[in-house]
């Protein structure tokens, strides 16, 4: 096989937990986003669109969705050559731990890498949304001679804490590093997003397995490592669109950020297509302001005779008559009846909300209904706060 400039290896293993009950079945790049996609479109068209053709997607947590979404790769363009294309790299059933951190999911595919013999490699995240030209990535990477680039952008001060947190000079060399630090010292947050030359990656990737103190986590383990063995690490400023989508309300957020004339995350950008398992060109409406539409984005085969405001809708939904969805999503195949009222709220796939049901979340606290569920009338809730109570209780 000739020597290859860069492939990417996507972590798409992550249990999501904070995404429950979204992810109760589902892996967390699996689940839908704005109105026709899954999240790991976000990253795998990203490579398609960056021309890295060769992709490892590690997965453990509920692989099977993702191996049904992700299949061979060809709507994305990536079947291609038989040294080319997306390949699905569990966990080895034959290890009872499977991965057991970021750094050794990558360590236990070290001969998967090695047979496409790149020169650097792409560490990327499968719950994020955002379009980002690789290529760009890459190119100051070389242009540093760096070992490793993460690519980082500022956080608000109050988020800091969730994040890998850095300092670097006015170069973009990184001095130090902490995993999501209890008091930053700074807000130049890690996306999660590398790419490290491999020789490198790989001799530190064996290292770290050797070491029984290691979680085998690249921000816990790996880059703080590299950093005390004086490492050549550049941080990689972005300023595009991105969003971490781990939580519910960040999920929400996400989808809130694709409606209005001028959307922050606009997902029809001309020189960047957007892929999916489904053909997508024209299966998403965005409606500005009809009688009963306003500032929402939905599929075209979805039925609507309620009225809908600031919600994203996704394909085979139906909302009934005298319904009202606000500020809400509502993901693939869910049915509501009539005279529901829903707001501030992700309903998650399939779900049954019967007629003259409430849901109601507010900014603060998003309401969720799992995958499935069905939600009846409440037959005592007269006010929102109760209407709430038993969506918490009989949903979740
Ligand atoms: P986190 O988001 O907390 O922080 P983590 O939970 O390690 O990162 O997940 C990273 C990716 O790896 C996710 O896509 C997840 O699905 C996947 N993953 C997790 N465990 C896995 C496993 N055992 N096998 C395969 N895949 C797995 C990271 C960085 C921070 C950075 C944030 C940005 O560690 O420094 O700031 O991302 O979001
Ligand atoms: P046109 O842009 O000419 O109206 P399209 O069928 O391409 O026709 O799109 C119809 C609407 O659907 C557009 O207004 C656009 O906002 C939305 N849309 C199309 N494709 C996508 C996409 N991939 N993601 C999000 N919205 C889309």
């Amino acid at each position: 096989m000739k020597k290859k400039e860069c492939i990417a290896m996507l972590l798409a293993g992550g249990e999501g937990r904070r995404l429950s009950p979204l992810t109760n079945q589902l892996a967390k790049p699996a689940v839908p986003f704005g109105g026709h996609y899954r999240i790991i479109d976000f990253p795998l068209s990203n490579c398609a669109n960056s021309d890295i053709r060769t992709v490892g997607v590690l997965t453990q947590y509920a692989s099977e969705s993702l191996h049904s979404h992700i299949g061979g790769g060809e709507p994305w363009g990536l079947a291609g050559q038989q040294d080319e294309g997306v390949s699905l790299l569990s966990a080895p059933t034959s290890d009872a731990c499977g991965y057991l951190g970021t750094a050794d999911a990558i360590y236990k595919n070290i001969s998967f890498i090695d047979r496409h013999d790149p020169e650097h490699v792409f560490i990327l995240s499968g719950d994020h949304i955002y379009s980002m030209d690789y290529r760009l990535m890459l190119a100051y990477h070389k242009e540093n001679g760096a070992e490793a680039t993460i690519s980082v952008m500022e956080v608000p001060w109050a988020e800091a804490h969730r994040f890998g947190i850095m300092n670097a000079d006015e170069r973009g060399c990184i001095k130090d590093f902490v995993e999501k630090p209890t008091r930053p010292l700074s807000n130049l947050a890690s996306m999660g997003i590398y790419v490290f030359e491999w020789s490198y990656l790989r001799e530190h990737l064996i290292e770290d397995a050797n070491n029984p103190k290691s979680s085998h986590d690249f921000g816990k383990d790996l880059l703080p490592r590299m950093l005390r063995m004086d490492g050549k690490l550049f941080a990689y400023r972005f300023d595009g669109y991105w969003r971490d989508v781990g939580t519910i309300k960040s999920l929400w957020e996400a989808h809130m950020d694709l409606l209005g004339g001028q959307p922050q995350l606009d997902l029809k950008r001309e020189n960047w297509p957007m892929y999916s398992r489904d053909p997508h060109v024209g299966s998403l409406r965005s409606v500005f302001t009809s009688k009963d539409v306003q500032e929402s984005l939905a599929h075209r085969e979805s039925s609507v005779e309620g009225s809908l405001h600031r919600s994203v809708i996704f394909s085979g939904v139906q909302v009934g008559k005298g319904s009202r969805i606000n500020d809400s999503v509502l993901m693939p195949n869910v049915t509501i009846g009539r005279h529901v009222r829903i707001s501030h709220a992700i309903i998650g796939e399939g779900a049954v909300i019967e007629d003259g049901a409430v849901i109601e979340g507010h900014e603060d606290e998003i309401a969720v209904v799992a995958p499935f569920a069905l939600v009846a009338r409440q037959p005592f809730a007269d006010t929102a706060e109760e209407a709430s109570l038993f969506e918490t209780n009989g949903a979740h």
